[in-house]
């Protein structure tokens, strides 16, 4: 069994984390150069998205050459380095597998395009008339999901951009191929791997219209997706290293599957699955703004964590990455309460069942860049969106409005590593603008301040780590009525901790019955984000986006209160 439930991930974005070069854009270098600074915080994995040669058209998630790197980022030389210096450090590297598409730069396309038959089915090529697409499905992106090739008289799938072509996982040659590309990176020490979107790898035998939705329903866990897994992993012997499938509109009994813990039926370690970040999505439209539904938050942790726990499987645990807005922006208070949102944000996550994985830059608090111009942004879909809320009637401020609120650019501006001009990211023109406070939020600022955000998630880095009751112990929720409060129980023998988050920025006043007196147990603060914690009899007075972290210290007969 891959130990992973007392660590923490940590997730790299390369192009925006550390610059050498001066070219403006993060690199493997640049990562070396951090590595002390991953090792202070305390996190046992880094996990890279993807650096292998790519046109870049979706920041390396179009993939040209699986066992390589893209010269952007550096050569191989670097990445052994890097496998070798983290390991040193007592940290593992985990790529970023994009297996359900890869670039149309790649051989295997290009020579399907020229019309060899064998490539053709690498990938899902239907006939049909230029007039009409085999379905209606809409790609991630906006717009269909399937291109027309004049020359071969037939239409390709991509789920996403039209450069991203799904492979035709049917094929056993193509995952024979697929195999290698783990076991090469296995071979070279990498210890863990994402799988990107691989909830989507399989596809229904007949492709047919949706009337209700985009085509999702027909290949979000599709028929054959467990038993692909299970073939990739028992034929590369990946069964002990520590694997995450990104799981898109996923559904609760598949993630239970994905990562059962049941040997016979190894797939994966974990599972990312995005339900909880689209409880500000209005009427489920990402671009569609709404103030975060905090009982629908609460209701889908709970659900999530339960019905885990009940089927043995395993969630990551996650509010940032870099498809997702910053999430102080989004759930918490980037102006008054950005220090005391931040670590809230932080303890709610990181003390619930599963392993926490920390987005570079969430560790210090950063936020969103308020970009004001569409020339500012470089994502695809955040482009792409533009035109298509234009073309819905949207004026260009309201346009740009969604956009600064929803896009992906907002989590991937560079790492603010120090107060100087360019956060200390590059020397050069940064391929993205900084956040606008980057001279204000910054490790350098953070690093030895013991009240920062850093030093809380280093903190909850380490009671994980110490603590069995926080890797290993059941959850409960508690105060499940109550919208403005997220707050559980974690038990595991006699130990016991209780967590009560003020998802608010108002004070809040809760009742906890296990602080009854009577009820014989003695509960201590062990971490919070204020001085002091105001309990008195079975109730708490939570101060705005306040978290406390009560340890049971045993049972006395003369029961005390928290401090
Ligand atoms: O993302 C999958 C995915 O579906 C989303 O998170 C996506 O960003 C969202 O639907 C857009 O609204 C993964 C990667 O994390 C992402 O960066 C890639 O663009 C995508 O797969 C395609 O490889």
């Amino acid at each position: 069994m891959a130990d992973f439930k007392d660590k923490v991930v940590y997730q790299i974005y390369p192009k925006s984390f550390q610059d050498s070069n001066g070219d403006g854009v993060g690199d493997l270098q640049g990562i070396l150069e951090r590595l002390d600074y991953l090792k202070e915080l305390g996190v046992s994995y880094l996990w890279l998205t993807p650096v292998f040669p790519s046109p870049q058209k979706d920041n390396g998630y179009d993939v040209t050459d699986y066992c390589a790197i893209d010269p952007r980022f550096g050569i191989m030389e670097d990445m052994e380095k890097l496998i070798q210096e983290s390991g040193k450090r007592g940290m593992g590297l985990m790529l970023d597998m994009v297996f359900n598409h890869t670039s149309t730069t790649h051989t295997w396309f290009q020579k399907a395009l020229a019309g060899e038959k064998e490539y053709q089915d690498y990938y899902i090529f239907q006939e049909g008339s230029p007039q009409k697409a085999p379905t209606n499905w809409q790609s991630k992106f906006g717009g269909p999901s399937w291109e027309y090739v004049p020359s071969l008289g037939k239409w390709y799938l991509h789920l996403f951009d039209v450069t991203q072509a799904d492979l035709n996982w049917d094929n056993p040659k193509v995952r024979e191929e697929l195999k290698k590309v783990v076991l090469f990176w296995k071979k070279k020490g990498i210890r863990g791997f994402r799988f990107d979107v691989v909830n989507l790898i399989s596809k229904p035998k007949k492709f047919e219209d949706d009337q209700e939705g985009d085509g999702r329903r027909f290949y979000s866990d599709g028929p054959h997706v467990h038993e692909y897994l299970r073939e990739l992993v028992r034929d590369t012997g990946i069964e002990d290293m520590v694997t995450v499938g990104e799981m898109s509109s996923t559904h609760l009994e598949d993630c239970i599957q994905y990562s059962t813990s049941n040997p016979e039926e190894k797939e994966l370690s974990m599972c990312f699955n995005f339900h909880h970040l689209k409880v500000d999505y209005k009427g489920g439209d990402k671009w569609a703004l709404m103030e975060p539904d905090r009982m629908a938050l609460k209701r889908l942790f709970e659900d999530w964590q339960l019905g885990m726990q009940r089927g043995n499987g395993w969630n990551a645990l996650f509010w940032c990455n870099h498809d997702q807005p910053r999430i102080v922006s989004r759930l918490g208070d980037e102006g008054r309460y950005w220090r005391e949102s931040a670590k809230m944000l932080a303890a709610a996550i990181h003390l619930m069942r599963g392993t926490p994985y920390i987005y570079q830059g969430e560790e210090i608090g950063m936020t969103n860049p308020h970009f004001r111009q569409i020339s500012q942004y470089r994502d695809v879909e955040s482009l792409n969106y533009y035109r298509i809320l234009l073309d819905r009637g949207k004026t260009k401020e309201e346009a740009l409005s969604v956009l600064a609120a929803r896009s992906r650019d907002n989590g991937r501006t560079p790492m603010q590593w120090s107060p100087e001009e360019r956060g200390g990211f590059t020397k050069g023109t940064p391929w993205i603008e900084m956040a606008d406070n980057c001279r204000a939020i910054h490790v350098k600022g953070q690093r030895e301040d013991k009240d920062s955000i850093y030093s809380f998630y280093k903190e909850l880095i380490r009671l994980r780590k110490e603590k069995p009751v926080i890797s290993e112990g059941s959850i409960a929720f508690l105060e499940k009525e109550n919208p403005d409060v997220l707050a559980y129980k974690r038990q595991l023998g006699e130990e016991e901790l209780v967590v009560v988050n003020n998802l608010t920025g108002r004070e809040v006043v809760m009742s906890v019955p296990v602080l009854k007196a009577g009820t014989g147990a003695r509960y201590e603060k062990l971490l919070g984000n204020y001085e002091g914690c105001k309990a008195d009899e079975g109730r708490m007075e939570l101060r705005p986006y306040e978290t406390v972290v009560l340890e049971k210290r045993g049972i006395r007969a003369d029961a005390i209160l928290p401090v």
